[in-house]
C-alpha cells in the first residue's frame, strides 16, 4: 500500500516538529514546509531530518507560487497549515504582516487544494484566541467570538474561511480550536516558557531577575505533544468539522509562576519584577475550554496535567541550561 502523505506548514515552530514526528511514527510520508531565514533555525526537527520518510522545502504564506507548486507537485492526501506568526503581543506590532500570513496565507491555500487537489483534507490551526474577551465561559464550539488582538482577528477570517470553503465546495476541511498548549518545545517568549527558562537559569546562578506583564489573565494549558494527536484525529473523521482542544481547567499567569518557582525551590518575591510595557494594548482575561465534543466523536483526552506540565518544561530547561554551563 501506497504510504499517506501529509504537508505540514510551519514545521519548524513547536506544534510542527510534534505533529511530523507523529506523521512519521504512522508511517507517513512528512514534507514540512518551511520558510527562508537568515540562521538556521531547525533545531526542532533536526532530530528527524534525516528520517527516510522526512522532507523538506521552502514556502511562504505570502508567496503563492510555492503554495501551488507544492499542492501541484505533491497532490497530498492530508495538508496541515500551521505556519503563523503566532505571537499575540507582537501582532499589535506588526499587524499587516500577522494578518497577511494567518488570513490571506490561508485563502492561498485553500484556492490550492480547490482548484487542484479537491480530495486532499485540510486541517486548519484556528485559536481559542478568537474568544477573546467574549463573557461566556467555559468557550465551546458554539461559543461566540470576540477576537482582541490583530493576531485573532486573522485567526477568525481563516477559520471563517475554512468553514465557507468546506460547505461551498465540499472540501474535507477542519478547524482545531486549540487553547494554550505548551512544552519544552515552546518559543522562549511565550509566558510558560519565559518562566520556566528563568527559574532554572535563576537556579543556576546565571539570571538575577524575571519581568512579566499581566500576571492576573487566566489561560487553559495543555501539552503539545497531546493537541497534535487531536489535530491528525480530526482528519480520519469521516465528516469534516470544528473542534475545540482543551484541558477544561484555568489557572493565571501567577499560578504558573509559583508552580515553577515552589518547584524550583525559589522565592517570586525576591526575583520578580512587572514591567508595564510587557502589558497587551486589549487583554484576553480568561481562557477555559470545553473540548467535550472532541472526546465524543474523536475519544480525545489530554494526558499531562497543570502540574505535569510546569515540571516537565522546569525539569527539561534545567538541563539543558546545565549542559551548556558545563560545556
Ligand atoms: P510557532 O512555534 O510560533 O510556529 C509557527 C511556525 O510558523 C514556525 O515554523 C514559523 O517559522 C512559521 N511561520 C511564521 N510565519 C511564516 C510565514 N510567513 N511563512 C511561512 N512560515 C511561517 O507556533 P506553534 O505554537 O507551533 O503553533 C502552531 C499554530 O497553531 C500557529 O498557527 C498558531 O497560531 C496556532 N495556535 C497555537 C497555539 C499554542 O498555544 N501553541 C494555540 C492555538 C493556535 P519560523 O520557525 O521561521 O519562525
Ligand atoms: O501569554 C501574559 C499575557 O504570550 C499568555 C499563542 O500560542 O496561545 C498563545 O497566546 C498570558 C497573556 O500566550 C508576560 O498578557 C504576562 O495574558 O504565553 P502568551 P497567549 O497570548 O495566550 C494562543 C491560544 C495562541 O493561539 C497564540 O498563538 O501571559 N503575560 N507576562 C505574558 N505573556 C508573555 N508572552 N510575556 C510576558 O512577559
Amino acid at each position: 500500500m501506497n504510504k499517506r502523505k501529509a504537508i505540514i506548514t510551519g514545521v519548524t515552530g513547536q506544534d510542527g516538529s510534534y505533529l511530523a514526528e507523529l506523521l512519521l511514527s504512522k508511517n507517513y510520508e512528512v514534507i514540512g514546509l518551511k520558510r527562508r531565514t537568515s540562521l538556521i533555525n531547525t533545531d526542532r526537527v533536526d532530530h528527524i531530518y534525516n528520517h527516510p520518510n522526512f522532507s523538506m522545502e521552502y514556502f511562504d504564506l505570502n508567496d503563492v507560487g510555492s503554495i501551488w507548486d507544492i499542492v501541484s507537485r505533491h497532490k497530498p492526501d492530508e495538508f496541515y497549515n500551521l505556519a503563523a506568526q503566532s505571537h499575540v503581543r507582537v501582532s499589535f506590532d506588526i499587524s499587516e504582516n500577522t494578518a497577511d500570513g494567518i488570513a490571506m496565507g490561508t485563502l492561498r491555500i485553500l484556492n490550492a487544494i480547490k482548484s487542484l487537489h479537491p480530495t486532499c483534507r485540510f486541517y486548519q490551526a484556528s485559536s481559542s484566541e478568537m474568544y477573546g474577551d467574549t463573557p461566556t465561559w467555559p468557550q465551546a464550539e458554539d461559543t461566540s467570538f470576540s477576537p482582541a488582538s490583530p493576531y485573532a482577528c486573522a485567526k477568525l477570517f481563516a477559520h471563517n474561511l475554512v468553514n465557507n470553503y468546506r460547505e461551498g465546495y465540499g472540501l474535507h476541511a477542519s478547524c482545531g480550536i486549540l487553547f494554550n498548549h505548551e512544552s519544552p518545545r515552546r518559543g522562549e517568549t511565550f509566558v510558560t516558557r519565559k518562566i520556566t527558562l528563568a527559574a532554572a537559569r535563576i537556579k543556576l546562578g546565571i539570571q538575577d531577575e524575571i519581568t512579566l506583564g499581566n500576571l492576573d489573565a487566566k489561560r487553559d494549558w495543555g501539552f503539545a505533544g497531546d493537541y497534535v494527536e487531536a489535530m491528525w484525529m480530526m482528519l480520519q473523521q469521516d465528516i469534516p468539522g470544528d473542534y475545540v482542544i482543551a484541558t477544561g481547567e484555568t489557572f493565571t499567569v501567577k499560578q504558573f509562576l509559583q508552580e515553577v518557582f515552589d518547584h524550583a525551590g525559589l522565592s517570586i518575591e525576591k526575583y520578580l519584577k512587572i514591567d508595564s510595557r510587557l502589558f497587551r494594548p486589549h487583554e484576553v482575561p480568561l481562557l477555559l475550554g470545553d473540548s467535550s465534543k472532541a472526546k465524543n466523536n474523536l475519544n480525545w483526552k489530554p494526558s499531562v496535567s497543570f502540574a505535569g506540565l510546569a515540571k516537565m518544561m522546569y525539569e527539561s530547561d534545567y538541563k539543558k541550561e546545565k549542559e551548556k554551563l558545563n560545556k
